[in-house]
């Protein structure tokens, strides 16, 4: 038997919806009257409504204690039902009754992306397929999809987890729920829509793509939330300007944005183009999908994860050791409930930083940082080292070009060969070549200055960037 939580009732809202505060100093347009927002935006943090005190607070002593007592069920559990574990545990001669501490853990195999590939689609299932009751798949791009399936328990945790995660962003039971992720075999439309349902919420289950009605979906109907990846958010927001929907008389007050990384300069860009508050949530299918973690409205640029549900490790991603506290590094998830398909120690390619001092919101769950970049997103150009990530950063520090971005990598007369496409606001674009080329040759020599390869700069006119429904694709490496 596994072991499950319960959680307490949601806390009283209505004292948050009374409460009004003076305009946020940071952010002097974004909608925060009589919201549990506006408690954030007086710095009240503490008082902000917590969907399950008694395990988003607990000691942190406690919190441990419970984690290696499911831990400790959890790998019991996988051993005795997936044969991909039993044989790899026995290889390496460890079983369940080593696990006596947490950092056992590391006793434990690694999975990786490939591990759920080759045993396409059932193979890591570790109940009978009459417990399942939904299914879920990430594409990728090549080779097989993963396949993920839940059991019912499985599911009642996801939704408990996004429930949590959403009343940390600042929604409330009564807010009206607009998606823009799809409804697919992707996990983030049904994941969200669950959650969102079980904190109370309307939800208006509108899908991606066809933006401008979305548009009019959120005016005719009241939205208040709306789910996307920053990247469609922002897509939206232009097709609304564009239509001369006027954002700040709309009624949606808070983006809950996923699936993708979402650079700090974009987030503050919707925020005050859409006069909403933006939070960001990560997760993944192979540990469950949305729902790992989450932004409290305290600590605006980190994730709380829901370590009741997943313990982590960072680890060097070349080594697999693990590095000190607070340092960067490749997260691994070990899900500590889960029944469809346990994983351990999933290696999740995505580089951050996790801290667990205390946070003003009350939470005692530790926080990672933004994911930026993937360890395998690392492009190397003439034997050097490159992140997109760090393009990002260069392009968000120069004002007269947008977020958006595109990378191409080919080789040209046997070298490699870097070209990027940055897109132009509207208010700088000039018909004068020369004023043109100097902003070319400003933003080159930046991006040389950090990456320290030559790169091309090409300017793209406003709206040239691809704009997708889903995650975007900044890299088009033709090697
Ligand atoms: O993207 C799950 C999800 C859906 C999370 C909606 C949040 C909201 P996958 O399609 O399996 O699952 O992709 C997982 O996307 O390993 C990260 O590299 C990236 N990712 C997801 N959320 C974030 C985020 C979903 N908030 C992969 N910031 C992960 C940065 C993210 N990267």
């Amino acid at each position: 038997m596994l072991l499950s939580f319960r959680q307490g009732p949601p806390t009283d809202y209505d004292k948050v919806m009374n409460v009004t505060s003076e305009p946020s100093t940071t952010s002097p347009n974004i909608k925060t009257k009589g919201t549990a927002l506006a408690l954030a935006a007086a710095g009240r943090f503490s008082e902000l409504p917590i969907y399950a005190p008694a395990v988003e607070c607990m000691e942190r002593s406690q919190l441990e204690a419970l984690q290696l007592q499911k831990l400790q069920q959890q790998v019991a559990y996988t051993y005795d039902n997936v044969p991909h574990y039993r044989e790899k545990m026995d290889e390496m001669g460890v079983t369940p009754s080593d696990i006596r501490t947490l950092a056992d853990v590391r006793k434990l195999p690694f999975t990786d992306k490939s591990v759920l590939r080759d045993t396409f689609p059932y193979g890591l299932f570790a109940v009978d397929l009459d417990s399942i009751v939904e299914l879920h798949a990430s594409s990728g791009t090549t080779g097989k999809p993963i396949v993920v399936g839940y059991t019912q328990a499985d599911m009642d945790v996801w939704s408990d987890c996004i429930a949590r995660l959403v009343q940390m962003a600042g929604v409330v039971p009564g807010d009206r729920a607009q998606m823009a992720f799809g409804y697919g075999m992707f996990t983030g439309g049904f994941g969200l829509h669950y959650g969102l349902m079980k904190l109370g919420c309307m939800m208006i289950p509108a899908g991606s793509g066809n933006t401008e009605r979305h548009i009019q979906m959120i005016e005719d109907y009241g939205t208040t939330v709306l789910i996307a990846t920053p990247s469609y958010a922002m897509h939206i927001c232009e097709v609304g300007e564009r239509m001369g929907y006027d954002w700040q008389s709309s009624p949606l007050r808070v983006g809950l944005f996923g699936g993708e990384p979402c650079p700090p300069a974009l987030k503050e860009e919707i925020e005050r183009r859409m006069h909403i508050v933006c939070t960001d949530n990560y997760g993944l299918t192979e540990v469950m999908g949305p729902g790992v973690s989450g932004e409290c409205l305290a600590e605006r640029f980190q994730q709380h994860i829901a370590e009741d549900h997943f313990l982590w490790e960072v680890v060097d991603p070349q080594t697999g050791e693990p590095v000190g506290e607070g340092e960067e590094g490749e997260l691994v998830l070990t899900p500590l409930d889960k029944q469809g398909i346990p994983v351990l120690r999933y290696r999740t390619h995505d580089l951050t930083r996790v801290h667990t001092e205390p946070c003003a919101c009350g939470r005692t769950h530790a926080r990672m940082e933004k994911v930026r970049s993937r360890c395998d997103d690392m492009l190397i150009i003439r034997g050097t080292n490159v992140f997109p990530s760090q393009i990002e950063d260069v392009l968000c520090g120069i004002e007269e070009v947008t977020p958006l971005y595109h990378i191409v990598v080919e080789t040209r007369g046997g070298m490699d060969h870097l070209t990027v496409e940055t897109e132009l606001r509207a208010e700088a674009f000039s018909d004068s070549f020369e004023q043109m080329d100097a902003l070319r040759a400003r933003i080159a020599e930046r991006l040389k200055g950090t990456l320290l390869v030559g790169v091309d700069v090409r300017l793209v006119e406003p709206g040239g960037i691809e704009r997708t429904a889903g995650k975007a694709k900044h890299v088009d490496d033709r090697r």
